[in-house]
């Protein structure tokens, strides 16, 4: 039609950044599909990307800041005012906290869009340090910590993650994920159903590890039922195997190795017969993987959430990478790989500082510090807990912590004991109901962006930038995170967000120029500024983005390198750019001390005593009910059960049960189970399923929606159950600090009326 136009951008739903094609009437987005020319997702959506521009136009999305009038949530009312107004608020607030009780007094709690979006991506690290609070908590300690932990002893560096060559490899071990619901995660992979389905046609081989059926499991050639939180125990003692028959590569990976005799010993207790009880796997079957891993001409082992958040998940996630290396697939071809984005510019001496650990201690539990936060399961006690440095105001962005970390329900309540919360969200939800004023980004169609976290975990180097589609007069969220970084510096910052600005992009360019045989050395940081900012539609995060890709692997260099990108090559590519297969980095890549993969670090040699103990623990007990999580295509973690198209159909917050434990406990289906933890209670309706393994219960998480003073009035009408009311923030991964969500011991009977 002659007024439709079409607009491309990424969906920043999930990691598997699909390129959508929008198609626009009349100021309205009217239909959106998959972009057929991507050349990363091919034309591949799901039904959330679908749904993107009813996000955008959902009533309930907050266009303005809102404060709440009343300390009742059930009463209060909400206003809406105006920018300034909401600025004032959070300087009372925010600087009343500071100055009365210190900074460690202010926590900041960091959700995953924030990993989604370019502002926060870019300039929640100037906010946490304009904070100065060791009271840093985020999503990634419900998560994938234990992998940052792992890479970092591993590789010296915690973002250094090794991907699973998806489309060249010959045999995909997967482990705790579940792509065909999650779409992949720490592999970034669009249409990674369609990659698994590639794998097989060209005659790859396929298992699955996991206490459900789940539909990966299903398209997989082989599913393995695990208890949950025993893939540690399998992975060790599947490299047991292989040291016991001798079946160890020792190639070019293998050669750049430290301590292979420590993990030698180390796994030497655990044969597959130890391990079979605890697992549920039988020792023939674990043999049997280990010498199809160590015969496939390549393999990758790959495992997420459910082989993470688990007592043991910086343990397993180590093995996994272990496993890589010991069969000869790290760092090469059709195994597990290091992508290498735009924004990196791949250069490096192989060594560096390496990682620690522990450079403050938790208050209250005395946990250490890990990437500069502490476990986001302690974050209660941090508020709950009287005395010198008690948490009383809090800052959120992209975050919905009382419904997605542990015993949320004693969250809930600590949220209530704040004297101050501020909130950058576009809901007001089951978290943000408590804060005192809520400042909402624009939309996502309203943005520009660049997915860095997710280009550096993707299957294919690959790089594209979108830009925003409308207007909007309201603040960027980089420019709401500025202002409150100025707000919590204090009033000799000044109130100009502009000079933050200035700062981070001079300071880009001056470590571009500084850099190591850099090919701009003899430039100036005036000269390039001025060429960086000339587009005047360019905000600061593009400019960021700009220098960027300039700078990168794959750059101009402002001109010195001749076919090389800038920002002007992303804009002029709706589609994306491929920057071609991965290719092995290491030992460039590495920043350990040593300037080797060093295997044994003490901390992980030590967890191997646990390891040892948990096989008589309560792990071990083959009659106890455990809880697990699950995720579903149409939802995303607690915050899209507010758009009706992908909240209609079966309801989906279930207590799945396998049917002889229905039968044992007296559940029929459809009828109310009372699911009952060491920290809470909750009540379910009973979904029956065989593909559920015995003794498993499984509940998804991101529900609850039924809280006073939230504002979604789609998600309210079928607000389900938070299954974090049940899981004990006192279950944690020691190595990590992350939560335990999967394998949490419950008893489960029949609601009697
Ligand atoms: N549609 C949709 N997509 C999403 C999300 C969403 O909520 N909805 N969330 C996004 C986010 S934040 C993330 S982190 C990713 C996660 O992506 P995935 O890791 O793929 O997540 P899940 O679908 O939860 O899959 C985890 C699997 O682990 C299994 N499991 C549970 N316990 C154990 C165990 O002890 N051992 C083993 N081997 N398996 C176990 C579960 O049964 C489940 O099938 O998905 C992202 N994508
Ligand atoms: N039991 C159990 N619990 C889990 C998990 C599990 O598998 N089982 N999974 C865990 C995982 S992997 C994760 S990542 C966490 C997620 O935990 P959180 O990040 O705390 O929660 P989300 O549900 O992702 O909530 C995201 C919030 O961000 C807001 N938001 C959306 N887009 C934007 C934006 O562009 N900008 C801003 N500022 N805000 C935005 C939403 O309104 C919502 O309030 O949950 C964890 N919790
Ligand atoms: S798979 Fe993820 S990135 Fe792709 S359309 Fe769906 S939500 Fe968006
Ligand atoms: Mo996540």
């Amino acid at each position: 039609m002659a007024d439709e136009t079409l607009h491309y951008r990424s969906c920043p739903l999930c990691e598997a950044t699909c390129g959508l094609e929008l198609t626009v009437r009349e100021g309205t987005v009217v239909r959106i599909r998959g972009d057929r020319d991507n050349s990363f997702s091919k034309g591949f959506i799901c039904p959330k990307g679908s749904a993107l521009h009813r996000l955008h136009a959902d009533p309930d999305r907050l266009r303005m800041p809102v404060v709440r009038r009343g300390d009742d949530l059930a009463t209060a009312t909400w206003e809406e005012v105006s920018w300034d107004e909401a600025w004032i608020v959070v300087e009372e607030g925010l600087r009343g906290v500071i100055d009365a009780h210190g900074r460690d007094a202010v926590a900041v709690y960091l959700g995953n869009p924030s990993v989604h979006s370019l502002g926060p991506v870019i300039f929640n690290g100037p906010l946490v340090k304009a904070l100065g609070t060791k009271n840093v908590f985020s999503a990634s300690t419900v998560d994938q910590m234990p992998k940052h932990v792992s890479s970092g002893y591993l590789f010296g560096n915690p973002l250094l993650m090794p991907v699973p060559d998806l489309d060249r490899t010959d045999y995909l071990f997967m482990l705790g994920a579940n792509p065909y619901e999650s779409n992949g995660s720490l592999c970034t992979a669009p249409d990674f159903p369609g990659r698994m389905e590639a794998i097989r046609e060209r005659g790859g081989r396929i298992v699955t590890v996991d206490p459900r059926n789940t539909k990966t499991a299903q398209n997989s050639d082989e599913w393995i039922a695990i208890r949950p939180g025993t893939d540690a125990h399998l992975l060790v003692a599947i490299l047991h195997v292989l040291f016991a028959e001798d079946l160890v590569h020792t190639g070019r990976v293998v050669a750049l190795t430290s301590g292979m005799q420590e993990v030698i010993e180390a796994v030497e207790p655990f044969s597959p017969e130890i391990v079979a009880p605890i697992t549920g796997i039988d020792a023939d079957t674990i043999r049997r993987i280990a010498r199809e891993l160590a015969a496939a001409p390549t393999a990758a082992v790959y495992g997420r959430i459910g082989t993470h958040t688990v007592a043991f998940g910086t343990l397993a996630s180590w093995a996994v990478d272990v496993l890589n290396i010991v069969t000869g697939n790290l760092d090469s071809p059709g195994g597990a790989m290091f992508p290498l984005p735009a924004h990196d510019s791949g250069r490096g001496k192989g060594k560096g500082r390496g990682f620690v650990t522990g450079r403050r201690h938790s208050r209250v539990r005395n946990h250490p510090e890990i990437r500069g936060e502490f476990p986001v399961a302690t974050m209660a006690e941090e508020i709950l807990t009287p005395g010198e440095g008690q948490v009383r105001a809090l800052v959120t962005v992209a975050g919905n912590p009382a419904v997605s970390t542990p015993h949320a329900g004693r969250l809930d309540a600590a949220l209530g004991e704040l004297e101050f919360m501020v909130c950058v969200d576009p809901y007001r939800n089951e978290t943000t109901r408590h804060a005192n004023v809520i400042l909402p980004p624009p939309s996502a169609l309203e943005r520009s962006d660049y997915h860095m976290a997710f280009f550096s975990l993707a299957v294919r180097n690959f790089a594209e930038w979108s830009g925003p589609l409308f207007e909007t007069d309201s603040p960027q969220e980089h420019e709401i995170l500025g202002r409150l970084a100025l707000i919590a510096t204090g009033p000799e910052a000044g109130s100009d967000p502009a000079v933050l600005d200035a700062m981070m992009l001079d300071g880009a360019l001056q470590a571009a120029i500084g850099a190591a045989d850099s090919p701009i050395a003899d430039r100036t940081v005036e000269e390039l500024r001025a060429i960086v900012t000339a587009d005047p539609d360019r905000s600061t995060v593009d400019h960021l983005v700009d220098v960027m890709m300039r700078t990168g692997a794959y750059g101009d260099w402002f001109g010195a390198v001749p076919d090389g990108i800038s920002l002007d090559t992303l804009r002029d590519s709706p589609h994306g750019i491929d920057l071609g297969a991965l290719t092995p980095r290491l030992p460039a890549a590495l920043r350990t001390q040593s300037g080797t993969i060093e295997l044994a670090n003490p901390a992980i040699i030590g967890d191997f005593e646990r390891l040892l103990a948990s096989l008589s623990g309560p792990l071990a007990d083959p009659d106890a009910l455990v809880l697990i999580g699950r995720r579903h295509l149409r939802s995303n973690n607690s915050w899209m059960h507010n758009i009706d198209v992908l909240a209609k159909g079966k309801f989906r917050c279930t207590l799945q049960l396998h049917p002889d434990d229905a039968a044992r406990l007296g559940l029929v289906e459809g009828s109310d189970a009372e699911v009952t933890s060491s920290v809470g209670t909750l009540v379910a309706p009973v979904e029956i399923t065989d593909q559920i393994t015995k003794g498993v219960v499984s509940l998804p998480h991101g529900w609850g929606h039924d809280r006073p003073g939230s504002a979604s009035a789609i998600a309210s009408l079928r607000p389900g159950v938070n299954s974090n009311l049940l899981t004990d923030p006192e279950m944690i991964d020691p190595l990590s600090g992350n939560a335990v969500l999967n394998g949490i011991p419950v008893e489960v009977r029949p609601v009697t009326v």
